[in-house]
């Protein structure tokens, strides 16, 4: 039975492989040096599958993958339909914040938040009973609050020298994020046996 494990490239990748070794899953070339997407390891039964990080939910989610290693913000945002999320591996540990402009009280009423965690923002503002237009960015959020574009921002923060580095401070923690393992629901099922074994192998290596 073909197993394919969803990982993404970068800080995720680089904590990850130690533990699937670990686990004794290796793969045969260096996934960092390659550009390929689709990776052979030492065991014939398992592949292994590079994509973007807040793809690997939907990869697992539609079972194109088995099973995948994904930020708990991924997955929040996601929604985390179809999936199991049996392993916490505490790796690329870091916490989803609110955040403005150093010392601006936030205004009273509708502010205007900008993220790329659109349903995690949703959520938070609406449960704080605030009411926000949620804008949809892909990536330096931390601009949006000093250009006027919005008064917060969701973003992860991890020492928090970006949101310094940009005159910003965090506000409210909306969540403590590490990696976690998600499996397919319908995998679980049919692929029990290797699937339990390769959770529990990286059960140990996290220790
Ligand atoms: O493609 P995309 O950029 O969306 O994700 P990716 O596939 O490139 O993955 P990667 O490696 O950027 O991040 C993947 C996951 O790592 C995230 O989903 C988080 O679960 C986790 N993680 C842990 C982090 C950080 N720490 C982190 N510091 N993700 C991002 N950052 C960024 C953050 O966006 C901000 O710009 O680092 C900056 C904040 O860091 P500090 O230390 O300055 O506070
Ligand atoms: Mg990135």
């Amino acid at each position: 039975m073909q197993i394919t494990i969803a990982l993404t490239k970068g800080r995720i990748l680089k904590e990850t492989l130690p533990l699937l070794a670990v686990a004794g899953i290796e793969p045969v070339e260096d996934i960092s040096a390659s550009r390929k997407l689709l990776f052979d390891t030492n065991r014939s039964d398992v592949r292994l599958l590079v994509l973007r990080g807040s793809d690997v939910p939907t990869y697992v989610q539609f079972g194109a993958a088995d099973l995948g290693v994904a930020g708990k913000d991924t997955l929040l945002e996601h929604g985390g339909d179809g999936l199991y999320e049996p392993l916490d591996l505490g790796i690329a540990a870091c916490r989803l914040m609110t955040a403005g402009i150093v010392g601006v009280t936030p205004k009273e009423g509708r502010i205007r938040v900008a993220t790329k965690y659109i349903n995690i923002a949703r959520r938070f503002y609406a449960e704080q009973g605030r009411q926000v237009d949620l804008i949809k960015l892909y990536g330096a959020m931390e601009l949006a609050p000093i250009m006027a574009l919005a008064d917060e921002i969701v973003d992860i923060v991890d020492t928090g020298n970006t949101l310094k580095a940009n005159g910003l401070e965090a506000r409210d923690v909306i969540a403590d994020v590490s990696s976690r393992i998600i499996v397919n629901k319908a995998a679980m099922k049919m692929k029990h046996q290797p699937i339990q074994q390769i959770v529990e192998g990286l059960r140990k290596a996290v220790g």
